[in-house]
């Protein structure tokens, strides 16, 4: 029930999306000049922000803008991002999703993303496996010599792009080709259906692969930090997504 309504929601913000104005969208950066947010991730978290805590009010809050930052170590939590791929986003690129994980006392319980240019929608609860548009999915199962590596370029961290292109150089010469859509949400979904077999990204914030993340593993893949252990969902990481058949260790030698 809670996953319908919390799917409407997302549906809803969806349309906001597709409607948007881009020639009045308010563009501004935010930190760094590549790292821009507009007023439709503000209005879309908003919605999200009011409505699913109609949904479930006890919740706390966790949302990429306006630091809405609530603690999620105990009781229910939302993280969100409004709009994952906010640049395709500005660039009418059509690649860009809503993303929406539910924790209960720090574990995640719940995870969806939205693509609604596609409109595909990425289900997933604790324990119940993985859905897209209502049929469960399942994590490729071929080896990465057979596979596309998927990565985030994590543009906004000057100190970690040499390391990126680094690994993503060993992942390539091991992969049929590699692939960059923009938003890690996406790409961690793009891995839980099989349409890839590895995703990593050196620097992303919660709000970026909680969902996901919990996608992924409730799909029968695995999800790490690059170099190895549990991801943290109280701040950012590395983070490293692969297949049933995919022994990500090469990324480490
Ligand atoms: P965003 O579009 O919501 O900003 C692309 O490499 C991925 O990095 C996207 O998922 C993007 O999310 C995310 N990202 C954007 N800004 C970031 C930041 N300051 N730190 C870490 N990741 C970021
Ligand atoms: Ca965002």
């Amino acid at each position: 029930m809670i996953m319908e309504q919390i799917q409407q929601v997302m549906r809803e913000c969806g349309q906001l999306m597709l409607g948007a104005d881009r020639s009045h969208a308010n563009i501004e950066t935010k930190g760094t000049s590549n790292n821009l947010v507009t007023k439709y991730d503000k209005a879309v978290q908003e919605i999200l922000q009011k409505k699913l805590l109609e949904i479930v009010p006890e919740a706390h809050f966790v949302g990429e803008e306006e630091t809405v930052h609530d603690p999620i170590a105990t009781g229910k939590a939302f993280i969100v991002d409004p709009i994952d791929g906010t640049t395709n986003f500005v660039k009418d690129y059509k690649s860009s999703v809503i993303s929406v994980a539910m924790t209960q006392d720090g574990e995640l319980e719940l995870g969806l993303v939205y693509h609604p240019y596609l409109d595909e929608m990425f289900t997933a609860q604790r324990g119940k496996g993985a859905f897209r548009n209502g049929k469960p999915i399942h994590v490729s199962s071929q080896p990465l010599e057979a596979g596309l590596t998927l990565y985030g370029s994590a543009s906004y961290y000057p100190e970690l792009i040499d390391d990126s292109f680094r690994l993503l150089r060993k992942a390539f010469d091991r992969s049929m080709d590699i692939r960059r859509s923009g938003s890690a949400a996406w790409d961690l979904c793009c891995i839980a259906a099989g349409r890839a077999e590895l995703f990593f990204e050196l620097r992303l914030y919660p709000w970026d692969y909680a969902a996901g993340a919990l996608i992924v593993r409730e799909a029968g893949g695995m999800v790490t930090r690059v170099e190895g252990g549990d991801i943290s969902l109280s701040g950012p990481c590395s983070i490293l997504a692969v297949g049933s058949n995919v022994d990500a260790g090469f990324l480490r030698e």
